[in-house]
């Protein structure tokens, strides 16, 4: 079923979703930032698909709870991204849409995005920048970024969208915010003095990737029977 605002309403998202106590979470990224601190490892893919603690938090109910009203019963989980933000590094993730890239376009009607907080993120970390209401321009022409090659594709400014309407979203360890796969959304450097630890995570209902690289691991079921 189409619905006019998109599955997640008129401002395209929904926040303070909790998907692990706080302290649970921060617990977690802190061995996450032990393990990673030699390498200084900023993007870790489909944590979800090795790491225990990954796997369950794709599945944590409230969490699938909010998905399911969103997509419905049948989810399976199509990437994940585990992203470290270290101190005093420039590390910023430009304006994009997380259902279309150079490898990817998700049906928007079938697929729904969260950014998991592991540490708090705030102003100051570098928590998510969105703009509200941004799925309603569709998806946008997008450039190839460079740094992270295929993953992401940078929304193009000239496409139009108007950045003044920008909200930050800080978010206590613990809770996530959902994103419809066309909402703008980026993030700024950390210029605190400790870690900042999230995953996004792109779930997916049946027939929701439209066009995908065929060398991705595929989607990995969650629920129900449709896959
Ligand atoms: O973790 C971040 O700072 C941004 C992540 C993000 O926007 C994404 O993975 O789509």
């Amino acid at each position: 079923m189409t619905r006019t605002n998109g599955v997640l309403g008129r401002r395209g998202l929904r926040t303070g979703v909790e998907w692990s106590t706080p302290g649970a979470a921060r617990a977690r990224a802190a061995r996450l930032v032990a393990e990673h601190r030699a390498q200084q490892r900023e993007i870790i893919r489909n944590p979800h698909l090795s790491a225990a603690w990954a796997r369950a938090a794709v599945r944590a109910p409230q969490l699938l709870a909010a998905v399911h009203e969103a997509i419905g019963p049948d989810v399976a989980v199509e990437n994940t991204f585990l992203v470290v933000k270290w101190p005093s590094r420039t590390f910023e993730i430009p304006w994009h849409q997380d259902g279309i890239d150079a490898r990817l376009e998700l049906d928007p009607d079938r697929s729904v995005s969260a950014w998991l907080a592991l540490s708090d993120a705030t102003v100051s970390n570098g928590c998510l920048h969105a703009v509200p209401g941004s799925h309603h321009f569709g998806y946008l022409p997008f450039a190839p970024e460079d740094e992270h090659g295929a993953e992401r594709g940078r929304a193009d400014q000239a496409s139009g969208f108007n950045s003044d309407k920008t909200t930050a979203f800080p978010l206590r360890a613990g809770t996530a915010l959902l994103m419809d796969s066309r909402l703008l959304h980026r993030s700024g450097t950390n210029s605190s003095d400790g870690a900042r630890v999230g995953l996004n995570v792109r779930y997916v209902a049946p027939g929701g990737i439209r066009r995908r690289d065929p060398q991705s691991p595929s989607p990995d079921p969650v629920t129900g029977t449709g896959w």
